[in-house]
């Protein structure tokens, strides 16, 4: 079976083309992706979240990654394994946890919950549950940005699992050819439901090692080292702004929970969990910190800030009532309601 190499040599990636204050802000991102995941874990634990949710414990540097190097009308469009993308894009733990626990403070006002999160304010076009649904609505705003003459970028995240629908490969295809802005993110992290990836697909790569068919080149980054996830993400943006085309990059990655709530991920190997938590995304950006000159000191307020936010954010979303029935008809017509039809 070909899994990714969780051994992989860490690129230190010591110049200064990122500089201390990108690298603060992706450190702050993934401590608080990874301590609002918890606590959605928890939560759930408690009862208080209803419905399913899919974790990205783990894959907490490509969220933070692709995000810092966007610019602010960048589009982003998830998978169901949303909450760290729209963590990321600058939404507040309290609307992520409100949604998740169907409270009248979430970002959808409790209708949508985990796998729906939309905050078009922030470019965060939606959270698709159907695998591979998203790669061609993402390719279409690609294209209206190009026939407006717009410079942002659409960028498209999904898992290993989705280069194996058809969706994934139309839209490459489409993608290709039209030299739309857009960036295709497979989070590689070996599994799909509960199958290993490697054990349902003809190549070791399954993103990368499609790209050629598509014209486009074969990108495969350490997806847990966020300095080379943003680099790569800022040399992506840049070709699609500059009107040439798409780019397909594989970050290998690795989720440390299960697939969803309730999967204890008992068909793992032995050993494999704990050989990727080496290689723990915030381990290895604390230790890139602190060859730059962080603090310990600022590292750990940091990591203190992240706390408070999420606990505050935790007592507010118990604090807050249902939404009210109302909210049920509301936003399901474009046309503003459904009265004109009785
Ligand atoms: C069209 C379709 N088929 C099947 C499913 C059920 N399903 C939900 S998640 C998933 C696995 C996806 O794996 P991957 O793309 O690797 O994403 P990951 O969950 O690892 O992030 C499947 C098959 C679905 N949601 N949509
Ligand atoms: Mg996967």
């Amino acid at each position: 079976m070909a899994t990714a190499d969780a051994r992989a040599p860490v690129q230190t990636g010591l110049n200064d083309d990122i500089g201390e204050k990108k690298r603060l802000e992706m450190y702050r991102t993934q401590v608080i992706i990874r301590e609002a995941e918890q606590r959605a874990y928890d939560l759930f634990l408690q009862n208080l979240v209803k419905g399913t949710s899919h974790l990205s414990l783990g894959q907490e540097a490509v969220a933070a990654g692709f995000a810092a190097a966007m610019e602010p009308g960048d589009l982003s469009f998830c998978t169901y394994r949303g909450h760290a993308h729209t963590l990321a894009r600058g939404v507040s733990v309290e609307k992520v946890l409100g949604e998740l626990m169907q409270r009248d403070n979430g970002l959808m006002r409790g209708k949508g919950g985990s796998m729906h999160l939309t905050a078009v304010d922030h470019g965060v076009m939606g959270s698709y549950a159907i695998i591979g649904a998203h790669l061609p609505i993402a390719c279409g705003a690609a294209w209206r940005a190009q026939y407006k003459g717009h410079t942002d970028v659409s960028v498209c995240f999904f898992g290993d699992g989705t280069t194996n629908i058809g969706a994934f490969h139309e839209a490459l295809n489409f993608a290709s050819v039209w030299k739309l802005p857009v960036v295709f993110v497979c989070e590689n992290n070996l599994y799909m439901e509960y199958t290993p990836i490697a054990d349902v697909t003809a190549v070791p790569h399954p993103a990368a090692d499609r790209a050629a068919s598509y014209g486009l080149e074969r990108i495969i980054i350490d997806g847990n080292d966020a300095d080379i996830v943003y680099r790569t993400a800022k040399a992506a943006y840049a070709k699609a702004r500059a009107g040439k085309g798409p780019s397909l990059i594989e970050c290998l990655t690795y989720r440390h929970s299960g697939h969803s709530r309730a999967d204890p991920a008992k068909y793992r190997p032995e050993g494999e969990l704990e050989r990727w938590k080496l290689r723990d995304p915030i381990k290895i950006y604390r230790e890139r910190l602190l060859q730059f000159g962080v603090s310990e000191r600022i590292i750990a307020e940091i990591d203190a800030a992240a706390r408070r936010e999420v606990d505050v954010a935790t007592e507010a979303c118990k604090a807050a009532p249902p939404p009210p029935a109302d909210i049920l008809t509301a936003d399901v017509y474009a046309d503003g309601g459904w009265a004109w039809r009785n």
